[in-house]
Parts: C-alpha cells; sequence; structure tokens
C-alpha cells in the first residue's frame, strides 16, 4: 500500500458522496478533502459555507440524503418565523443546520480562520479526515447569465437555474492564496493522488482550479491525477452542470468533461453506461476508466472510491 496524502477537491453534492467513500477507506490524516469556496455567501448576517457543509455532513453522517444538503431530521421553525416577519426566506436554513451557521460566524468575527474554525468542527464532530477551504481569503462564484452576473446562490436557489449562462467570473480568485495545507499537500513528493470528485466542473471545480500556483502545482506533481465524472448519460446526477454546458454551446456528455481536464489529469472515471465514450476520452491525454459513478447507497460510494485508489495506484509512475 503506497503512503503519502490523497488529495480530493469536492464542491456540492457528488464530491460530498464521494469525499465520503475515501473517507471510509482507512485513510484517515492521509486524506485531505479540498472543499469550493465560491458558493460561500453572507446571508441574514451569517457566512454560509454550503459545499464545506455538504462535505462535514457527510463524513459526520448528519446530512440529509434526499435533498443533498443540510442536516438530516432537521426543523423549520426558524424558517417559518424568518418567513413571518417578513425576512428573506428563499434559503432554507434549517434550525439544527442554522447552529453551524451561527458557530462558525462567531469564530469567523473573532478572527479565526475558515481553516481553523472547519478544523474545531470536524474535530468535535469526530471527522478524521481533513477538511480545509481551498483558500481561506474570500472568493464568490459569479455566474453570468443573458439577464446579467448573479450571485452564485442566487443563481442556483433564488432564481432556481432558471438564467441563461454566458459564463462564470470568480471574484477575489486573484488576491485569494491558496490553503496552505493543500498547497504544502500538492508540493509533497510523496503525494500519492489528486482526486476530482464528481462535482460540477465550472462552478464547484474550477475556482478551485484558477487559485494562484495549484494549476501549476497539478501540472508539476508525478502523483496520478484521476477525475470523476458528474455527467452520466448527459446528465447531471445533482445540478446544473448538463444545463449549463448546453448553454454554453458544449454537448452534455461526459466526454465534454474529459475535454475540460484534458492536459491536467491522467485517467477519467466515466459511468459504465457511457463507455461508448471510452474510446474518445481515451483519444485524449487520459485514461478512461469505467465504474459504476451513481452513488445511491454507502455501498456504492465506498466501493467508487476503492476502484479510484485501485486506478491511482495502478497509474502511479
Ligand atoms: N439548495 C437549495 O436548492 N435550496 C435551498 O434552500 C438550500 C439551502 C441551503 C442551506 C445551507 C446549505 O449549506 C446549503 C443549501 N443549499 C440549498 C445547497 C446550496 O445551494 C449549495 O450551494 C448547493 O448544494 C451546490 O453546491
Amino acid at each position: 500500500m503506497a503512503k503519502g496524502q490523497v488529495i480530493a477537491l469536492s464542491g456540492g453534492v457528488g464530491g460530498a458522496k464521494l469525499a465520503l467513500g475515501l473517507s471510509r477507506l482507512g485513510l484517515d490524516d492521509d486524506l485531505l478533502i479540498v472543499t469550493n469556496v465560491g458558493d460561500d455567501f453572507e446571508h441574514l448576517g451569517l457566512n454560509i459555507c454550503p459545499d464545506l457543509d455538504s462535505v462535514i455532513y457527510a463524513l459526520a453522517g448528519l446530512n440529509d440524503q434526499e435533498k443533498g444538503w443540510g442536516r438530516a431530521d432537521e426543523g423549520w421553525r426558524f424558517m417559518e418565523a424568518i418567513g413571518e416577519l417578513g425576512a428573506e426566506n428563499w434559503f432554507n436554513l434549517g434550525d439544527r443546520d442554522l447552529a453551524m451557521h451561527v458557530v462558525r460566524t462567531q469564530a469567523l468575527a473573532r478572527g479565526e480562520s475558515l481553516t481553523q474554525v472547519t478544523a474545531a468542527i470536524t474535530r468535535q464532530l469526530g471527522i478524521t479526515a481533513n477538511v480545509v477551504p481551498m483558500t481561506d481569503d474570500p472568493v464568490r462564484t459569479m455566474v453570468q447569465t443573458t439577464d446579467g452576473p448573479l450571485a452564485f446562490q442566487h443563481y442556483f436557489v433564488r432564481d432556481q437555474c432558471a438564467p441563461v449562462v454566458t459564463g462564470f467570473e470568480f471574484d477575489g480568485i486573484r488576491q485569494a492564496k491558496p490553503q496552505a495545507d493543500f498547497m504544502a499537500a500538492l508540493r509533497n513528493p510523496d503525494l500519492r493522488a489528486v482526486i476530482i470528485t464528481p462535482s460540477n466542473p465550472f462552478v464547484s471545480v474550477d475556482p478551485i482550479l484558477h487559485l494562484l500556483g495549484v494549476r501549476d502545482a497539478l501540472e508539476a506533481t508525478t502523483a496520478p491525477i484521476i477525475a470523476v465524472s458528474p455527467i452520466v448519460g448527459g446528465l447531471a446526477i445533482k445540478g446544473p452542470a448538463a444545463k449549463m454546458m448546453t448553454e454554453l454551446g458544449m454537448p452534455s456528455t461526459a466526454l465534454t468533461v474529459a475535454e475540460h481536464y484534458e492536459g491536467l489529469i491522467d485517467g477519467f472515471v466515466l459511468d459504465e453506461s457511457d463507455a461508448v465514450l471510452a474510446d474518445d476520452i481515451g483519444s485524449l491525454d487520459m485514461r478512461a476508466l469505467l465504474a459504476q459513478t451513481v452513488m445511491v447507497s454507502l455501498e456504492d460510494r465506498e466501493s467508487l472510491a476503492d476502484y479510484v485508489i485501485a486506478a491511482v495506484d495502478e497509474l502511479a509512475p
């Protein structure tokens, strides 16, 4: 068993599913999950970090499986009261979820970094994997649409992904410093692998890849880099990735995702049902890998994680 850290780049729901699978392989401290912060926003005076929370709740076994975000066994009395007071109620904050946002907002207001507050929360919840934000600096994904730019949560939740997308901007990306443990792991000669989880390539993975120095470090490492397709059979398992591709004039296929990462990755895991694309993907500068990428059960999460790690060790130089 090769030693060395495994870095997983994670965005929303799909990323958290594979992160959970990876966290159950016994990697413990050798697993570093780096989450997108571009979806983060300030709402009702609270610092909301959805992609961090998707990973934290999944690894703590607290996540709501069918919604894919927030906590299970949730109450909505806070939201009822918010509505009664005529405050903004388009973004649903569950009663239990609210505690996370209050604790985090309080810690950040005390001057703690997002890394520090995330470490405290994951430790408190008994999570052994390392979970870090991609940066401790503010980066905000702006979705450019035919009706003008929208903050990510306005696009995704308030407007329910209806606006037609023309592009993306990551406000603050040029000033943002990649998170220290993330960059140290990327530059570590013992790095075992980098896994791009099945997250939206445009709004969940690209913010991480656009951080200063990250792409260079990825191109410099000898560790295998493997991406798992978030598109199966032309559809995103969750979220607007397929719709975005169509609106950007791209075929909404796993091949488009592979092309998006061409030059960066060594292997691309696509779903068995997309085997027909394997040759096209193989003709890109990467290995096409076939697996069951649709994760419904915990076993699905674990077996996909197992498969990816085995593929990593096979691709390692
Ligand atoms: N997604 C929704 O579609 N509707 C919501 O009301 C909503 C609330 C919410 C609250 C906290 C949180 O951490 C995530 C929440 N999400 C909601 C998901 C959020 O929009 C994420 O950005 C997506 O999961 C994509 O990453």
